[in-house]
């Protein structure tokens, strides 16, 4: 059978004619009007970019390559024993939008594995760190310093001609996965405790030694959740921050670890993938304040304290979504399966029913429907693992796979230097002044 990498060298020739056919019958064609408020609004909804490897509808939310959460749920292989999708095969379906076999899932388990070690530097770098220092800048600093060996980096200094980028990057991006539970693993256990480090178990899958590395290896529902969480929290389409951060990063050339060290520092922002952490610890604070099982009053009255207070509420809203996230949805499952009487999670069931009426009233959020970080920190608090700053770490494992796919395919397929145009407010005024 082809390896990933074989099978990606059949499809980029095909993929590249797929392109120029398409900007040649419709590059010429205006996309829609671009509004002013798009310049000032974030560019909310403006048609930028071209990403394959998942969709967000606004409606239905994400689909990777063609499937819903539900679909590749069914189809993806599983460990033995399991029932929650391997990650590898996720990954595979993003690099080629095909469905790998299991035995194709096993060996990229096992190529990852062989990659996993990282840099004594690297190593020394993480445990200078000060416990102190936010688990997620330990991450970035720790990915970033990996360019020191990076494949592409070194090609581009030898003179590698453009047509030959992708076989570098698909190198480093493979290396970015496989050392990132050595990093995660080394970053919990000196900010937490929890003694030295174990070795990555060849024979193992991916999740299954994060697990082991994080030391949570004796619980076999974590690791589960391991894998689920991965499968889900991979990619969301190409314009969410750290996705579009490592695409833009990596468009000046920039090798797969710094651009994805500054997707990390997009993630770890609290409107974005920071708001995991902001849920538990906003759980936490309505417990101390109201009680654990307070009322239904009781928890709408500290929703609005949340918001009269000029707070958001986190783990609700969102950028392109105007439904239940289908992640929420795919935790809530899991917990219905693995904790259905778990208390906290019961708290969280109890606020999807509260808070999206809040926000309603309130006026100004345009979804009040939970995403996907409103249920992540229940799952991993029921398994013990109640440190709430490092749970975006875990969101950044998992990203690496949307970001690292999307950077094989940019160098792949030659994208240019991002650069779009700003224009300031006087330019604006004159433009438009009588239009
Ligand atoms: N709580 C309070 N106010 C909110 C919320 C919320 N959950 N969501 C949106 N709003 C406000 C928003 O702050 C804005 O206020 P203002 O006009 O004063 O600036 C107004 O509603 C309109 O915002 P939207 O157009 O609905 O949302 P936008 O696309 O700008 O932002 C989020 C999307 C996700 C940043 C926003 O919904 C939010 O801050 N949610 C809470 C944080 C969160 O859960 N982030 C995680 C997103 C998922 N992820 O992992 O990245
Ligand atoms: C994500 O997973 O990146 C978030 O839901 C944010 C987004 O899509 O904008």
């Amino acid at each position: 059978a082809a390896t990933l990498k074989e099978r990606l060298a059949e499809l980029i020739p095909k993929e590249l004619e797929n392109v120029k056919a398409a900007r040649a019958e419709h590059g010429k064609k205006s996309f829609g009007p671009v509004l002013v408020d798009q310049l000032y609004g974030g560019m909310r909804g403006l048609p930028a970019l071209i990403w394959d490897g998942s969709v967000l509808d606004a409606e239905e939310g994400i689909r990777f390559r063609g499937k819903t959460i539900p679909e590749i749920q069914e189809a993806l292989p599983k460990a033995p024993g399991g029932q929650e999708p391997l990650p590898e095969g996720l990954f595979w379906l993003l690099v080629t939008g095909e469905i790998p076999t299991a035995e194709q899932v096993t060996e990229l388990s096992k190529d990852w594995a062989a990659r996993a070690a990282i840099p004594d530097f690297v190593e020394d770098i993480i445990d200078r760190c000060p416990p102190t220092l936010h688990p997620m800048s330990q991450f970035s600093m720790a990915v970033t310093a990996l360019n020191h060996n990076s494949a592409f980096a070194k090609a581009y200094q030898n003179g590698i001609s453009k047509k030959e980028y992708w076989g570098p990057t698909f190198e480093d991006a493979m290396d970015l996965i496989a050392k990132l539970p050595n990093i995660a693993g080394r970053i919990f256990r000196n900010v937490y405790g929890g003694g030295k480090l174990p070795a990555i178990d060849p024979t193992k899958d991916y999740s299954h030694n994060l697990a082991t590395l994080l030391g949570f290896d004796d619980k076999p529902g974590f690791i589960e959740l391991l894998r689920l969480y991965i499968t889900i929290h991979s990619d969301h389409e190409g314009g969410n921050v750290s996705a579009h951060t490592g695409k833009l990063v990596g468009s000046a050339l920039s090798d797969p670890f710094l651009a994805f060290g500054a997707s990390l520092n997009g993630l770890a922002g609290p409107l974005h993938g920071l708001a995991n952490q902001e849920v538990l610890i906003w759980l936490r604070k309505m417990q101390s304040k109201i009680g654990e099982n307070a009322t239904d009053e009781a928890v709408k009255e500290y929703v609005w304290s949340t918001l009269k207070g000029g707070q958001v509420v986190p783990g609700y809203g969102h950028a392109v979504l105007r439904k239940t996230d289908p992640r929420y949805t795919a935790q809530r499952e899991f917990a219905l399966k693995h904790l259905p009487d778990d208390p906290l999670f019961k708290l969280v069931a109890q606020i999807y029913n509260i808070v999206p009426g809040v926000l309603l009233e309130a006026g100004k959020a345009k979804n009040p429907w939970p995403n996907v970080d409103a249920h992540s920190g229940v799952l991993l608090t029921y398994y013990g693992m109640d440190q709430m700053n490092f749970y975006t770490v875990l969101f950044g494992v998992s990203r690496a796979f949307g970001v690292a796919s999307q950077l094989i395919w940019d160098r792949a397929l030659g994208a240019p230097l991002e650069r779009p145009k700003s224009y300031s407010t006087e330019a604006i005024k004159k433009i438009f002044a009588n239009k």
